[in-house]
């Protein structure tokens, strides 16, 4: 039996920090990738179809919504429903903006700290949008509520293959929780059928 599995994941983060360009970049999608900054209002819903993700050294297929949110806080109305039922979290941000690491932590806390929402299901990129950006010297850090989360350089001009590569990486480790979680329910059912 072949399952399709369906997973929520969101990009949050500061505004201008490159959420959008990203979730472009990865949908293949052309709409508004002329380089001039329209924030995005509340949120915008990205469907696709990821193949080949090695989990556990199988490969599965899952169909991805990639909810690609606001950072500005005149939404906050909507960020209940924008955690209900999701699977992974991508906290992206500048890291040669001064206010962007406090913005994202402040963010952190409402998604996971808060909910109790697995830092595992969750990954931070560093978009580093300009070259110029790289030579910033006060680059603003990311505090130790962090700390376990994995941390990826990315950049959607440069180095687009690798953010492809993150990303797969970081859906196959959700789907891979997942399935486990999914099996073991499955397992549940069967022993409580037979006994
Ligand atoms: N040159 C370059 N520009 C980028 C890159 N990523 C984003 N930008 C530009 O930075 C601006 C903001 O990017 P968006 O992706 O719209 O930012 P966002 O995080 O979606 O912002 P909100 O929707 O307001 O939360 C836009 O003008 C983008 O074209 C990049 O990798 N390279
Ligand atoms: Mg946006």
């Amino acid at each position: 039996m072949i399952v399709m599995y369906k997973l929520k994941i969101l990009l949050v983060g500061p505004c201008a920090s490159g959420k959008t360009a990203i979730a472009n970049f990865l949908s293949d999608a052309t709409e508004n990738s002329s380089g001039e900054y329209r924030p995005t209002q509340g949120v915008r819903i990205l469907e696709f179809e990821m193949q080949n993700l090695n989990v556990s050294n199988r490969y599965l297929k899952a169909e991805v919504e990639l909810w690609d949110c606001s950072g500005d806080h005149k939404f906050e109305a909507c960020w209940p429903a924008l955690q209900r039922d999701t699977h992974g979290i991508i906290f992206v941000y500048n890291p040669s903006k001064e206010d962007h690491a406090r913005d994202l932590e402040l963010l952190y806390n409402y998604f996971v700290t808060q909910t109790g929402f697995s830092y595992k299901n969750c990954v931070v990129f560093a978009n580093q949008k300009q070259p110029a950006d790289k030579d910033v010297k006060h680059s603003s850090k990311l505090l130790n509520t962090f700390s376990r989360v994995p941390q990826v350089s990315v950049n959607v001009e440069e180095s687009g293959n690798r953010l492809r590569a993150d990303f797969n990486s970081f859906i196959a480790c959700v789907l891979g929780g997942l399935k486990d979680r999914t099996e073991q329910e499955e397992l549940n059912i069967i022993n409580m059928q037979s006994a």
